[in-house]
């Protein structure tokens, strides 16, 4: 098995693989991407048209969407089994918390950053609105369902806490936790201290500079 994974170290859905890469100690070639570079942006669309990352090549083959490279990694490398649990019942928790961090916290979070990369004249205040609706609404929901849990889908730390803790991260920096859960915050603060985490966080340092801070 020869894996490539093409990304950018600030980059949050890469943050998500690089977790599962770095928990398993899975070996691996990195392509950093820069979007903003013509060439690179050409070269990924012909891979993927989407031009979205994290994108993962495995001896050859194309594997898109951070979800879909987990169960990709979960499925064909026996010591990466852990990010989905085997039974069905598991399995499903573990894939509505992967979806739920993507969907309710990552996105309404990545619109929100992205708002302030646009020019002055084309914001979307009404969006922004929205998306700080949503992240309060899912906060609530983290707070409720962390209680008497360590982990995202109960006691093993899976799949759904490589979505969740780069999507809290981030959140966190543009709409914080605040005082008001608890759980949340602590939730993520084991998530940080993961060494996984830890070290995906550390390689993004030098690039923290281009995060929009408004
Ligand atoms: N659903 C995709 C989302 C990937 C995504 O939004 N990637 C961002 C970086 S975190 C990206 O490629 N942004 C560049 C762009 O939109 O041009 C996944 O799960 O991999």
């Amino acid at each position: 098995m020869t894996l490539e994974l093409h990304f950018h170290p600030l980059a949050s859905y890469c943050h998500k693989v690089l977790i599962a890469l770095y928990e398993s100690e899975i070996a691996f070639t990195p392509r950093l991407l820069d979007l903003a570079d013509p060439a690179a942006a050409a070269a990924h669309v012909a891979l993927w048209p989407v031009g979205k990352m994290p994108l993962l090549v495995d001896a050859g083959r194309v594997v898109p969407e951070s979800t879909i490279i987990l169960e990709h990694l979960a499925t064909t490398i026996p010591r990466a089994s852990w990010l989905l649990p085997a039974e069905p019942e598991a399995a499903l928790e573990t894939r509505l918390r992967d979806r739920f961090f993507d969907l309710y916290v990552h996105t309404p979070m990545q619109k929100i950053v992205t708002d302030r990369l646009r020019p002055a004249s084309s914001r979307d205040p009404y969006g922004v609105d929205e998306a700080r609706k949503q992240l309060g609404v899912a906060y609530a929901m983290i707070e409720r369902d962390l209680a008497g849990r360590s982990w995202a889908a109960g006691e093993r730390f899976t799949m759904a806490d490589c979505a969740a803790a780069p999507a809290l991260f981030y959140a966190d920096l543009v709409a914080p936790l605040g005082g008001d859960h608890p759980r949340a915050r602590e939730y993520l603060e084991r998530l940080k201290g993961r060494p996984s985490y830890a070290r995906v966080l550390r390689e993004a340092e030098p690039y923290f500079g281009h995060f929009p801070k408004e």
